[in-house]
């Protein structure tokens, strides 16, 4: 059966909560930083005011740093998640967290809301722009703050690359980050139940225990650094130069940048969004490695490269910013055997590891499967360089994927078997983007 634009919207309206949309209805049921943002996208093609709540809601718990959360705890108790907010208890132990009532975690993800802001901007009927620019223009502020944080406290090198503080800031289980994790040899945090294994029915999908002892033991010392970034960059033991949040960050600065006029930003932030854009696109060339063709991670702590095959190693083309010879480069590798040119994989779709890795398992969660979202975010990139024709084919076979399972979490890349949790809302949110053929409705961006 084909997927629909009334299945995907239906996924949205199942999890909506009314201002913010459940990352998925039983797995996870508050809401997420950059699921936020593809679920906003989603919602741009139902109703371009109820997709900018979505963002308006997230950024009530920005931080006073300008950081967003990765999760605003807001499900009732009787919708349980771990680790819960009491493993973070960030306002108990810094005043940049919000107050409570609000409850987030210490953390962050991927910078999409930028990328979210234009579309929805895109996709505005005349009609509403009045009401949507005013609140475009209240939101601004806030987003660029967020991307104040970024290039600041998550860079004070100034090396134009995010570090991370935990694997939960996107690309959780991702070989990329198992030798920082094996560097932890005493991570026992104190006595826990897994609760998404037993949700899911099947662990093997899932990260295992040896990660989320150190998932946990993490954020227990993210917790005694009281989130201070100072502290975290003196002291804590996995900080990582992601190749893959920094181009998303160049992206989102370009993407800001794009709805300026709109938006009314002052110079002051004109100047800071260009730069940082600048010095993230320099920051991305210098780690692109030649012989592998792949943009490479670094670990700060022991300055070495990653080498690990995964998406991310593409982060020139998620960043928009790839040269003429790294956008060759980078399209043969894209489609040699080692990544969408596997001869075993049932559609020509990214994975989020190389089959050809050592370290690559089909089933499992960021270590192979592939990620609808990260498909959407590389057919847009390889869009606006120019490849439209490789866009398309993604496109397509993105769609014929989902055909099968329910809007699912991610896809197993070898048989196409649907992964993860069911009626996950940023799988429905990019397909709703997908299957929309208008031109596109309403202010340029
Ligand atoms: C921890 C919600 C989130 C995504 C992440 C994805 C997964 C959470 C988990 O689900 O992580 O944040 O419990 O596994 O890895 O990217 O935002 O969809």
């Amino acid at each position: 059966m084909d997927v629909t634009r009334d299945g995907a919207a239906a996924v949205l309206h199942g999890n909506d909560a009314g201002t913010w949309t459940k990352a998925s209805p039983h797995l996870y049921p508050h809401q997420w930083s950059w699921d936020s943002a593809f679920i906003a996208i989603g919602w741009a093609h139902l109703d371009v005011g109820r997709a900018l709540s979505e963002l308006e809601e997230l950024f009530t718990a920005q931080w006073s740093t300008g950081m967003v959360p990765h999760i605003v705890f807001r499900a009732g108790p009787g919708q349980p998640y771990f680790p819960g907010p009491e493993w973070w208890d960030c306002s108990a132990v810094t005043k940049a967290a919000p107050p409570p009532p609000i409850k987030t975690t210490g953390i962050c993800q991927p910078p999409v809301h930028a990328l979210a802001l234009r579309r929805i901007w895109q996709l505005t009927p005349p009609a509403r722009q009045p009401e949507i620019r005013a609140r475009i223009q209240a939101l601004f502020p806030r987003v660029v703050n967020w991307h104040r944080y970024l290039a600041t406290g998550r860079d004070p090198e100034g090396s134009g690359l995010v570090t991370t503080y935990h694997p939960w800031e996107g690309t959780d289980n991702s070989p990329r980050w198992d030798r920082a994790l094996e560097r932890i040899k005493v991570a026992k945090p104190g006595p826990y139940t897994r609760l998404d294994t037993s949700e899911l029915g099947d662990p093997s999908q899932r990260p295992t225990n040896w990660d989320y002892d150190r998932f946990l033991w993490l954020v227990e010392q993210l917790r005694k650094f009281r989130y201070d970034d100072v502290q975290i960059y003196r002291h804590h033991r996995f900080l990582l130069k992601d190749v893959f949040f920094s181009a998303v960050f160049v992206a989102a600065n370009a993407a800001l940048l794009a709805l300026a006029d709109m938006a009314g930003a002052s110079d002051g932030d004109r100047a800071d969004l260009a730069g940082w854009l600048d010095r993230g696109r320099a920051a991305l060339a210098r780690r692109f490695d030649v012989k592998s063709g792949l943009c490479l991670d670094y670990d700060v702590r022991t300055g070495e490269r990653i080498r690990v095959r995964t998406f991310a190693g593409f982060a020139p083309l998620f960043a928009r910013t790839a040269d003429a010879d790294q956008l060759a480069a980078q399209l043969r590798l894209l489609d040699s055997t080692a990544f969408c040119g596997h001869p075993g994989l049932r559609w020509r779709l990214l994975p989020s590891t190389s089959p050809a890795e050592s370290a690559f398992e089909p089933h499992n969660y960021w270590r192979g499967p592939v990620w609808p979202v990260i498909n959407w975010l590389l057919w847009q990139s390889l869009t606006e360089l120019g490849c439209s024709a490789r866009a398309d084919d993604m496109r397509r076979d993105s769609l014929a994927q989902l055909a099968v399972g329910e809007f699912n979490e991610y896809y197993e890349p070898l048989t196409g078997q649907p992964l993860g949790s069911p009626r996950q809302s940023w799988t429905a949110a990019v397909v709703l983007d997908w299957l929309d053929d208008r031109d596109e409705a309403g202010g340029e961006a």
